[in-house]
């Protein structure tokens, strides 16, 4: 079989040579200042090793819009080669060691040996995503107005058993959830009747629900708008949850973070999901208007900060079952996807340990006392250390680069992708 290029771990430790003293230097001088607040820097250091993040598979090729996609040299061709780009990922940053698929974009001829694949990389499988969004060219009814939600229940049934066939797949592979995201919704008032619709999502979703093996879950994924321009049906975390609880305890809900109107205040339904029992996990991105698909903590990294607040919250105060999935969900546009994912990666492992850096006791006592000036101050304080040595240091030690970015472009990969995939097979718009 032909050799592709990879990077090697000898040229990331060589790459690691020329940083690690001043990332060391700096390490030491930030253990100081927090060993002043009685803060041992190897609990956070260990925190940063501890953060996982799955990786979209469709995130390494370059993503569009409606308008255009501008494809790069070396884009993946297949989900082998998907594979390889989120393994170099992972080769880096050292925090994403699971993919999440998309079927059909990702349907494997042969899902075992594709576990071997992935396996050989350091990589297993996350959720699983079905696809009722897109009319697949074998496919005998159209999801144009509906799939889940279809007036026809025979179009509801074809959307069941494409659900029920990722859950097959995803057996094989060794994932262990399925995430529902449908795109059914109006773009006129009256084009569908709005609590009908509800009642035939639930009950499809309680076919795919009894589909699911023993230890598997189902998240349900909401969404404000987009495609459908007027009224979406599983449009908010109200009815998001609503679902959850009415199918069981396999389900709960995701929270995309570029799915809420801007300005929703998306770290109190965190809150609310974690008290409720129901939060499933993420798709994290940013984004300034709509689901814009953005690179996590790129535009809004206060609010990535105060999303992690209450994670950190509740996993410090043992939340009973509380063990929520976080995955990026991006589209890159106009940069290379890998150094995207992992600039992404690296600023969850930021926000997760800056909200364990929170003094806690100060932060209670504050609200206790309606003290709001010293809440903030507290929460600020967090977001406001220059975590970097740490997030750094935590990857060198999981045997990853200390700066992934310039390793990456050191290394020639894209280059050599180019040479081995050959010329982009021109697309015109759309995500993937
Ligand atoms: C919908 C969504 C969903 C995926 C798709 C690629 O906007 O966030 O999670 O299926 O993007
Ligand atoms: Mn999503």
């Amino acid at each position: 079989m032909e050799k592709h290029f990879e990077i090697e771990d000898a040229f990331i430790a060589e790459q690691n040579l020329k940083a690690r003293a001043e990332v060391a230097e700096d390490y030491e001088h930030l253990a100081k200042r927090l060993h002043r607040k009685n803060v041992d820097i190897e609990n956070l250091t260990a925190k940063a090793q501890a953060l996982q993040v799955a990786i979209p598979s469709w995130g390494v090729g370059t993503g569009g819009t409606r308008f255009a996609r501008f494809p790069q040299q070396g884009e993946p061709r297949d989900v082998y080669e998907k594979l390889e780009d989120c393994a170099t990922v992972f080769k880096l940053v050292r925090s994403t060691p699971s993919v999440s698929l998309h079927i059909p974009w990702d349907k494997p001829d042969d899902p075992a040996t594709l576990r071997r694949f992935a396996r050989e990389r350091g990589l297993h499988f996350d959720a699983m995503n079905s696809n009722t969004f897109q009319d697949q060219d074998d496919q005998e009814l159209s999801y144009k107005f509906g799939s889940l939600t279809h007036p026809d229940a025979a179009v509801r049934r074809q959307a069941v058993e494409h659900n029920i066939e990722c859950i097959e797949i995803g057996k094989v592979l060794g994932s262990k959830a399925l995430t529902v995201w449908i795109a059914d919704g109006g773009n006129f008032p009256g084009q569908f009747h709005p609590r009908r619709a509800l009642e035939r999502y639930l009950e499809s979703m309680h076919v795919i629900y009894k589909a699911l093996p023993d230890n598997w879950r189902v998240f349900l994924e909401h969404k404000l708008y987009e495609p459908a321009f007027y009224s979406t049906v599983i449009n908010d975390w109200g009815t998001s949850y609503y679902c959850a609880r009415e199918l069981g305890s396999k389900a709960a809900c995701l929270v995309d973070l570029g799915h809420h109107a801007p300005n929703v205040n998306i770290e109190m339904i965190v809150a609310r999901l974690i008290q409720l029992g129901k939060l499933a996990g993420f798709h994290f991105n940013d984004s300034k208007y709509g689901d814009d698909d953005l690179d996590a903590g790129s535009i809004k990294p206060f609010q990535l900060f105060l999303i992690f607040n209450e994670l950190v919250d509740a996993e410090l105060s043992a939340v009973p079952h509380f063990d929520p999935c976080y995955m990026l969900d991006q589209s890159h546009n106009v940069t290379d996807p890998i150094e995207s994912l992992m600039v992404s990666a690296s600023e969850l492992v930021r926000a997760y340990v800056q909200a364990h850096l929170v003094d806690r006791q100060a932060l209670t006592e504050a609200q206790e006392k309606c003290d709001p000036l010293m809440a903030l101050a507290t929460l600020k304080e967090a977001f406001t250390a220059d975590v970097t040595p740490i997030v750094a240091v935590a990857r060198e030690r999981m045997g990853g680069a200390i700066d992934p970015v310039a390793t990456y472009r050191a290394s020639g990969y894209r280059k050599q992708k180019a040479a081995e995939r050959g010329a982009v097979a021109a697309s015109l718009t759309g995500i993937v």
